[in-house]
Formats: C-alpha cells, sequence, structure tokens
C-alpha cells in the first residue's frame, strides 16, 4: 500500500497526539527546518509511540553526533536532507547502523527500554533488530545526488530514498516547477533508480494535485504539506466559511 506521511515542524507532544490515529502512516519531524534538540525530539517520540505514530526524524546533516543522538531517542528513520555525494551516503549508513552493515556506536539508550527490553540482552540480537528498525532514508535534491542516483539506491544499508522536489527544481534552475518535464525526467529516474534496488521512493508534495502527479509517475510514499500549513489552511477555510454565513 502507498504510505501517506506529513512533516511536523511546530513541534510538541500535543502534536504528536493529534496526529496520531489520522491516518497517517508516518510522520517526519524537521529538524532541518525546525528547531528541535534530541531533547525535544524524546518527548515527541514518547508521545507518538503511546499513539503507535511511526516518526522519522530529518537530520540537518550527516554527522556522528547528528545521527547517534537522534536514533538513540528513538528515531524510526533518518531523513537525510541536501546530499551532494555517494561518500555522504556510505558515511550516514556507517554512522546509523551496527556491524556488518556499518559501526553505529552502541548504547543501550531508550529505543530499547534502556536495555531492559528482551532483544536487548544478545549483542547480535541488539544489533540486528536495530538495523531492522532503523530506516536510511537520504534526499535526492541536489544535481550531484541525481547524478549519482542508480548508486545511492543499490548502497547497502539506503532503505528508502526521498525526493526534495522542492531543493532539486532550484538546483536545476527551474524553481518549483513541478510540471517542467526537465523535473519530470529527473523524478522519473530517481524512482527507476530505487525501485531497480526494491528499495521505497518517497516524495514531498505540498497538495494532493501534485501527490496525484507523483503517484501516476510511481512514487511509493507522499509526505504530504507540514502540520503547520495544513493547520492554518483549515483555519483559513474556516474563518471564510464563517464569513460567509
Ligand atoms: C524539498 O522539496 O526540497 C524537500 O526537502 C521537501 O521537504
Ligand atoms: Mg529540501
Amino acid at each position: 500500500m502507498k504510505r501517506f506521511g506529513t512533516f511536523v515542524e511546530l513541534g510538541g507532544a500535543n502534536v504528536m497526539e493529534c496526529l496520531a490515529g489520522t491516518g497517517l502512516d508516518y510522520v517526519i519531524l524537521d529538524a532541518e527546518h525546525g528547531p528541535f534538540s534530541p531533547e525535544s525530539a524524546a518527548q515527541m517520540l514518547r508521545a507518538a509511540e503511546n499513539r503507535s505514530l511511526t516518526v522519522y526524524v530529518r537530520i540537518s546533516s550527516v554527522t556522528r553526533p547528528e545521527v547517534l543522538r537522534m536514533l538513540d531517542v528513538g528515531a524510526r528513520g533518518l531523513v537525510v536532507p541536501c546530499i551532494r555525494s555517494v561518500a555522504q551516503v556510505k558515511e550516514l549508513v556507517d554512522h546509523a547502523k551496527f556491524p556488518p552493515v556499518g559501526h553505529r556506536g552502541y548504547c543501550p539508550t531508550r529505543t530499547s527500554a534502556w536495555g531492559a527490553d528482551a532483544w536487548a540482552a544478545d549483542a547480535e540480537a541488539y544489533m540486528a533488530e536495530c538495523n531492522r528498525r532503523v530506516s536510511v532514508i537520504p534526499q535526492c535534491e541536489t544535481q550531484e545526488a541525481l547524478e549519482h542516483i542508480e548508486e545511492i539506491a543499490a548502497l547497502p544499508g539506503v532503505d528508502a530514498v526521498f525526493i526534495g522536489p522542492c531543493d532539486l527544481s532550484i538546483d536545476m534552475g527551474i524553481p518549483l516547477q513541478f510540471d517542467n518535464p526537465l523535473l519530470l525526467d529527473a523524478v522519473r529516474r530517481i524512482i527507476a533508480a530505487c525501485h531497480a534496488n526494491g528499495t521505497e521512493c518517497l516524495i514531498f508534495a505540498g497538495s494532493l494535485k501534485v501527490a496525484k502527479k507523483w503517484l501516476d509517475l510511481g512514487a511509493d510514499s507522499i509526505a504530504y504539506s507540514l502540520d503547520a500549513a495544513v493547520l492554518s489552511a483549515a483555519y483559513r477555510q474556516a474563518a471564510a466559511d464563517f464569513r460567509a454565513l
């Protein structure tokens, strides 16, 4: 089934509780553009887990501390923006996955109930389970990443690729032109690279009209809009409807 998610920019445990049970398959807590630390992310993760909502975190760069801290507070995946090279993705996988895939640093944090979960008792089982539950999701939103997308999508440890059509179109010199044939070709190429490797392809859409376009091209999942945009659009509409009563 095609998965449906959204970005969380507003943050807070209450927002996670509101979004859980709405039919969303996942949310992406945005620590690239949003003001979130591992400490605030941990509180939101608790609220989300309590209501079985899957949370990925978009980190701001590929550094060992950023990767480890967001995974250790319990992120079920990392979306990683502005990738420009295959080497960067290899480094990301190396930080995020335990052997035999990478070299993630070991510490039984809240992911395993501070080591209390049964699967955490055995080191091999712990590492295998952490590798299974964490999705590594590099973004394709630069021309450099596009040029190497076949290699990136095939890397061991890459679980999915996320297309950022806004930044990709800007980088291609056709800003936010979602109907431009050059962008459509790029999106087709990324989706094909993912599917050649059995890798899920996620993409952002600011509207359901654009979402339909990406689904028709074969995208597996839509990250639809942002919590803040959906909230303010709903109030704008309600206020307009109220004035018309
Ligand atoms: C983009 O479209 O550039 C994104 O990163 C979506 O959030
Ligand atoms: Mg982007």
